[in-house]
């Protein structure tokens, strides 16, 4: 996983208008598109309860004093964790699975599932989300990696990923029998690989995606938001974000369908179901789902 690769395509690239509108996409796929890729980040999940990495004030970054890292985006580097494992357990100890619940706009992305619309979800959670709600694993790539699985950082021996949960609540360190290397759940470090399966999708997915629906993310981690750059330039877009993010909103994109909705998720997701006529839907998945009636 790399960070902040310049955007060396767009400054080559020609500047279009955009014209594509809210109300003509949403028609497009209530009506049309039958392959809709979905790209998400944390702030999918912060409805949810779980912070982001870069949200100014809440954002995981702005809280990481107590560990005195050189840099915050050191408590997902392979090297630092080497040296010292512990500001990262102490954080997957909050993230791991099991204490939070799916929100409205993960129903959504569900629901697109449920109409046969939903090509791929590419997301970079680790919270495990995606799977509560209902996202089918064939659907669905984990792209920075899962708790669900663990192995040794070194040789990649295979650990029981419940024997590594317990030992990360004993507060105590797995350690391969095989090679003295640490265990640790097989989430995706900066230095580390993405999994084969995020390259393999991606090949396939970007030929045939009608539209590319991106959703709370700051498209500042590489490859991951590379996905977003890599499609034909007349493939709609669709961003649901507080800010504009990556080649969205720039002038010199070459994208000529972005819409965008720069709002909270919930906000801009429901804005999204009620012009695609599927509110009342949304509505009732998730109240049922949730437990919990959903404002109008
Ligand atoms: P990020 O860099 O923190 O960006 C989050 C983006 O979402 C920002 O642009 C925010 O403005 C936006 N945002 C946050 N809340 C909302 C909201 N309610 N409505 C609309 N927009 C919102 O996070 P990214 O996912 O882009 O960065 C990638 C990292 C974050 C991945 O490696 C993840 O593993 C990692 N991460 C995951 C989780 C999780 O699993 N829930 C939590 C924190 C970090």
């Amino acid at each position: 996983m790399l960070k902040k690769i310049p955007f060396l395509l767009l400054l080559q690239a020609r500047c279009f208008s955009t014209k594509f509108t809210l109300k003509e996409l949403a028609g497009q796929l209530r009506d049309n598109y039958k392959n809709v890729v979905v790209m998400v980040g944390a702030g999918l999940s912060t409805p949810s309860g779980i912070p982001d990495f870069r949200s100014p004030d809440s954002g995981v970054y702005n809280n990481l004093q107590k560990y005195n890292l050189p840099r915050p985006e050191a408590m997902f580097d392979i090297h630092y964790f080497q040296k010292n494992p512990l500001p990262f357990f102490d954080l997957a100890r909050e993230l791991y699975p099991g204490r939070y619940k799916p929100n409205l706009a993960h129903y959504f992305i569900y629901l697109l599932q449920q109409k046969g619309k939903l090509l791929r979800l590419y997301t970079q959670n680790i919270d495990g989300l995606e799977r509560l709600a209902g996202i089918k694993e064939d659907i669905l790539v984990e792209a920075h990696g899962t708790f669900s699985t663990a192995s040794c950082i070194k040789c990649k021996k295979k650990y029981d990923p419940d024997e590594v949960k317990r030992d990360i609540f004993n507060n105590s360190i797995t350690i391969c029998d095989h090679c003295q290397g640490i265990v640790k759940p097989d989430i995706v470090f900066f230095g580390e690989e993405l999994p084969k399966r995020f390259d393999d999708c991606a090949d396939s997915d970007t030929k045939k995606t009608d539209l590319l629906i991106v959703m709370g993310t700051s498209l500042e981690v590489y490859p991951f938001a590379w996905l977003a750059d890599v499609l034909p330039f007349n493939t709609p877009r669709l961003l649901l974000n507080r800010e504009e993010v990556g080649s969205f909103g720039i002038s010199i994109s070459p994208y000529t369908a972005d819409v965008v909705i720069k709002n909270d998720i919930i906000d801009g997701v429901k804005l999204l179901a009620k012009e695609v006529g599927w509110w009342d839907e949304l509505k009732l998945l998730t109240d049922e789902k949730t437990n919990i009636n959903v404002p109008d």
